[in-house]
């Protein structure tokens, strides 16, 4: 924590002039995106520290390379997650998602990577217990603290594949995995609220006939709509014919269907195939493997949803 006495800590004119950016703008990004928390001294005057500096330097960076202001922020901001998280665990903390004691994690509670484990342990405990109040907790806190992508990223989808670890095990109920899907569902698909607006590119978004699992899917358009993408949302099981007239009627600029098993693609592969033709037509989620995708005659998102967001963003 940055105190007066450090003579490292700077106030905000010192700040604004090595960074050239005025006393307002910097007030204004702490207040719009978060890119700053200043400690206080005792009077009320805000403290920065070097990595303040470091973080302004990067938002400076990122608008310079063209994104616009609240998307310069998360990246400045996610970098900087990325980067405590691996300094924690460069630092021999166990990875994420693993369960730790209590004691430990308030012992590392510190670091940004302690930070993140403990929210990840929390989520775990209050989804277990089917406890909606403090499941949600933890996630406001989560997004709070950290951006949607650090969030899904390092807490949310391991979370999501531990779960169906200890499903597949029968270790944890069909009740827990329901109330944990649905919780999440519902939370990931608030950020989605106005996912359709704007003047970016326009992505279609659905599952092959068949296919439930849609929550990879609805991250990916959370994602790619924070990198500026229209969405267009068509979800779970939704039947090819239906996908082609949105196609023709959206002209859009991607198509992402995602399944968990090949079965789903190679049940249709005869209407994708025309689909492909005309449409930009991509496969993801762990079904789509590489033979699945040459028989359409399409290419495969291989990575994670937020790698692939990025990915597919002009610009980027
Ligand atoms: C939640 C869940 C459900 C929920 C889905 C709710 C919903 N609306 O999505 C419900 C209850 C509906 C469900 C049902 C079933 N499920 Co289920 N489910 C899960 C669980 C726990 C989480 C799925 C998830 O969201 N994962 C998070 C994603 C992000 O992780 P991921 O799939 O590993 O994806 C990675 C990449 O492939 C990529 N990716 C994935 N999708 C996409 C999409 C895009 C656009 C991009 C860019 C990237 C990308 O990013 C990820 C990170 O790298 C998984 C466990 C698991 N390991 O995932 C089982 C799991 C997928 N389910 C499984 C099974 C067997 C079933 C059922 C058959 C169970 C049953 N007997 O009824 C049914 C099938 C329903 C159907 N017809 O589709 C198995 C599948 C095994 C297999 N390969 O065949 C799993 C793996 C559980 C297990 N360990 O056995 N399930």
């Amino acid at each position: 924590m940055a105190t007066e006495d450090d003579p490292a800590v700077l106030r905000i004119g010192e700040l604004a002039r090595r960074v050239a950016v005025s006393q307002d703008v910097l007030r204004a990004w702490e207040r719009r995106y978060g890119l700053l928390k200043p400690a206080r001294s005792a009077a009320g005057f805000r403290l920065y520290t070097g990595a303040d500096e470091q973080r302004v330097r990067r938002m400076q960076a990122h608008l310079a390379g063209g994104l616009a202001a609240a998307e310069a922020a998360r990246a400045a901001l996610d970098e900087d997650d990325r980067a405590a998280a691996a300094a924690a665990a460069s630092a021999g903390e166990p990875a994420l998602g693993e369960p730790t004691e209590d004691v430990a994690v308030e012992l590392v509670g510190a670091t940004t990577g302690g930070e993140l484990r403990r929210l990840a342990q929390r989520l775990r405990r209050a989804l277990d217990e089917l406890d909606e109040p403090a499941a949600q907790q933890v996630l406001d806190r989560l997004l709070a603290d950290f951006t949607v992508e650090t969030a899904l990223r390092e807490v949310i989808v391991p979370y999501l594949r531990e779960l169906g670890d200890r499903w597949a095990a029968g270790t944890t109920s069909v009740a827990t995995e329901h109330f944990a899907s649905n919780l999440l569902r519902t939370r990931l698909a608030s950020l989605a609220l106005g996912w359709g607006q704007g003047r970016g590119p326009i992505a279609v978004l659905a599952c092959p006939p068949g296919e439930r699992h849609d929550l990879p899917l609805l991250a990916s358009g959370v994602l790619l709509h924070r990198n500026g993408w229209r969405i267009v949302y068509l979800g779970a099981d939704t039947p090819v014919a239906e996908l082609a007239q949105t196609v023709a009627d959206k002209h859009p600029d991607t198509v992402v269907l995602a399944a968990v098993t090949p079965d789903r693609f190679n049940d249709c592969v005869g209407d994708l195939i025309p689909l492909a033709r005309t449409a930009p037509l991509r496969l993801a989620g762990a079904g789509a493997t590489a033979d699945v995708a040459a028989a359409i005659g399409v290419t495969v998102l291989a990575a994670d949803p937020v790698t692939e967001a990025r990915r597919l963003t002009p610009g980027r």
